[in-house]
């Protein structure tokens, strides 16, 4: 496979690169009925709440995006993401007063499953009888707390749940979120955990059918994914609140690209991370300091995403009483 470098086109502007990926990508399923979704859980969460302001909204995006290399497609690109970090992040965000959209890869991570086993449903439940079954003496209170914490935050409209699997999807489910939160302008924060792909095969280009083994060589060309985040800062949501996140596994270049993504996108913050330290420790890298964000390991909560939604909830709050950047 190709894959070494997306194909930039000279001279070919972000304008252009943006429209030929939406251009090409193959429609979304159910737009309508998500825009629909989206402006009544917007609606429900603008009238003033116990504190007598309106509550904020957090779009969480998690889990990583594929690119098909077949338009029937039985191949795909991926990328290592769990959804660990959106999932945990969104629980705390519901903890701090927010409301939350969680779109995310389907089948990752979700949401208050953190104290559950691998496979909750076959593992966490026992038959009695034939007919019957019941909940696992040592699971009990892990389902009861995941099942009612789960069911309080969606029936009580706080969490709006929504799947992806596609760079295509990802960022068409991206847009709309973006253009239906612009209503409450700084109110809205994006906290953009997914590791969505670089590189994708634009959808006119791919072709059709499985493809066949044969030959020694897979030439398949990737071309870059225009580059979102200036698109979802200058034009989807302009007054929003922005995170987004860099990832690294070389530890001595992360924060140089961290400052430099901050700078080049107009992000509020960017939150870095390495590879294999990332459940302990990441860095929240703003125009005016870098802060270490660590998890405390004397507490039972003892994730890296308690301090960090703390201190991201505070700057937004900050952002909001002074808009502007
Ligand atoms: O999903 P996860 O918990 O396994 O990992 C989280 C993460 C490393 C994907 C996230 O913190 C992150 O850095 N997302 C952006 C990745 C990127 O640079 O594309």
């Amino acid at each position: 496979m190709d894959a070494t470098k997306g194909l930039e086109v000279p001279g070919e502007t972000l304008e252009a690169e943006v429209k030929a990926f939406f251009d090409s990508a193959p429609p979304l399923q159910n737009s309508d009925g998500i825009t629909q979704q989206l402006d009544q859980f917007i609606k429900r969460n603008s009238s003033p709440s116990e504190n007598g302001k309106a509550r904020r909204i957090v779009c969480v995006t998690s889990g990583g995006t594929t690119a098909p290399l077949e338009q029937r497609c039985v191949r795909y690109v991926d990328n290592f993401s769990s959804g660990h970090r959106g999932a945990t992040s969104t629980e705390y965000f519901l903890k701090a007063g927010y409301a939350v959209i969680f779109l995310n890869r389907k089948g990752s991570f979700q949401p208050f499953c953190r104290s559950l086993p691998d496979d909750p449903l076959l593992e966490c439940f026992k038959p009695t009888d034939e007919s019957n079954i019941q909940v696992c003496e040592a699971y009990s209170e892990a389902v009861k707390r995941a099942v009612v914490d789960h069911h309080t935050a969606v029936t009580g409209g706080l969490l709006l749940k929504l799947h992806f699997n596609t760079i295509f999807e990802y960022l068409q489910m991206l847009q709309i979120i973006a253009v239906s939160l612009r209503c409450i302008g700084p109110r809205a924060m994006f906290y953009l955990a997914a590791a969505a792909s670089d590189y994708y095969v634009p959808w006119k280009e791919m072709v059709e059918h499985k493809i066949q083994s044969g030959s020694h060589l897979l030439d398949v060309k990737l071309v870059n994914v225009p580059k979102m985040l200036s698109v979802l800062r200058n034009d989807w949501a302009p007054l929003a609140f922005c995170i987004s996140f860099k990832l690294e596994t070389d530890s001595n270049i992360l924060l140089k690209k961290a400052s430099a993504a901050l700078e080049k996108y107009k992000m509020d913050a960017v939150v870095a991370n390495e590879l294999s330290s990332r459940k302990e420790q990441v860095v929240v890298v703003t125009s005016s300091e870098n802060v270490v964000v660590k998890c405390d390991k004397s507490r039972s909560d003892n994730d890296v995403e308690n301090p960090l939604i703390k201190l991201l909830s505070e700057k937004h709050a900050t952002y909001i009483e002074h808009p502007g950047r």
